[in-house]
C-alpha cells in the first residue's frame, strides 16, 4: 500500500495550539484511496524540523508528502507554489533563533516548485466550498524553510510533494484574524490528498478562473 506523509507543526509565537498539528493528528492512520496515511509533527525550529523531516521520510518511505502549516491571517486554505532559499525570521522560532537573510542551502538553487497538482486541489476545494487559493510564497520562516529542504531532498525522486498553509482555527480567530473549524480543515486536507492522488497532471487555469 502506497504511504503519505502528513506533517504539522508544533504552536509557535505565543499561540497554545496549531491547527497543522491536529489535522495530521487526525488524518493519521486514515486511509484514502488506496493510500495509508501517516501523521507527524515538526518542532517549529530552523535546522531540527528538517533533520526530523528527513528521518521521517527515511522511515516511512512515503509516496506522497505534504507538509502543513498554520498561516494566522489568511481566510483560505493556501497552497504554497514554490519554496524560496531564504531564512529570514520576523519572530523567534521555539529555540529562540532568528535567522536573517540567510540561505537555507548554501549555493543551491533560488527557488523549488511544489510538485504537487496545485490547481486542482484549489478547484476541488472550492468546488467542495471550501475557501482556498494558490499562495505565491509560503513566507520566510520555519514553514518555507521546511518546504525548501523537502522538495530540495525530493529530487529526482518519483515522490511528489509540498506545502499548504490553513488558516487559524475558529478558537484562535480574533476580529481581525478569520478562522476554519478544525473539521473543515481536515476535510480539506483530506480531499487534498485526494486530489494529488487522481492528479498525474496539474490542470492549467489561471488563479483567477479556478472555481
Ligand atoms: N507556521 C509557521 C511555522 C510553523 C507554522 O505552523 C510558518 O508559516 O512559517
Amino acid at each position: 500500500m502506497s504511504r503519505v506523509l502528513v506533517t504539522g507543526f508544533e504552536p509557535f509565537g505565543g499561540q497554545s495550539i496549531n491547527p497543522s498539528a491536529l489535522i495530521a493528528a487526525a488524518l493519521d492512520g486514515r486511509r484514502i484511496g488506496d493510500s495509508q496515511v501517516i501523521g507527524a509533527v515538526l518542532p517549529c525550529v530552523f535546522g531540527r524540523a528538517l533533520r526530523e523531516l528527513k528521518q521521517l521520510l527515511r522511515q516511512s518511505k512515503p509516496n506522497l508528502v505534504l507538509c502543513l502549516g498554520q498561516a494566522g491571517g489568511r481566510s483560505a486554505i493556501a497552497v504554497e507554489r514554490v519554496a524560496i532559499n531564504v531564512d529570514d525570521a520576523r519572530i523567534a522560532d521555539n529555540a529562540g533563533a532568528t535567522p536573517i537573510d540567510q540561505p537555507i542551502a548554501l549555493g543551491g538553487p533560488v527557488g523549488y516548485w511544489s510538485t504537487l497538482p496545485i490547481k486542482a486541489i484549489v478547484q476541488a476545494l472550492r468546488n467542495a466550498d471550501i475557501p482556498a487559493e494558490v499562495s505565491q510564497s509560503a513566507g520566510t520562516f520555519v514553514c518555507n524553510h521546511v518546504f525548501y529542504g523537502l522538495m530540495r531532498s525530493l529530487i529526482r525522486k518519483p515522490v511528489r510533494g509540498g506545502f499548504i498553509h490553513v488558516p487559524y482555527s475558529t478558537e484562535q480567530a480574533t476580529e481581525t484574524q478569520p478562522g476554519m473549524s478544525l473539521a473543515e480543515m481536515t476535510r480539506a486536507i483530506e480531499l487534498a490528498i485526494a486530489t494529488c492522488l487522481e492528479t498525474d497532471v496539474d490542470i492549467r487555469l489561471s488563479d483567477g478562473s479556478l472555481h
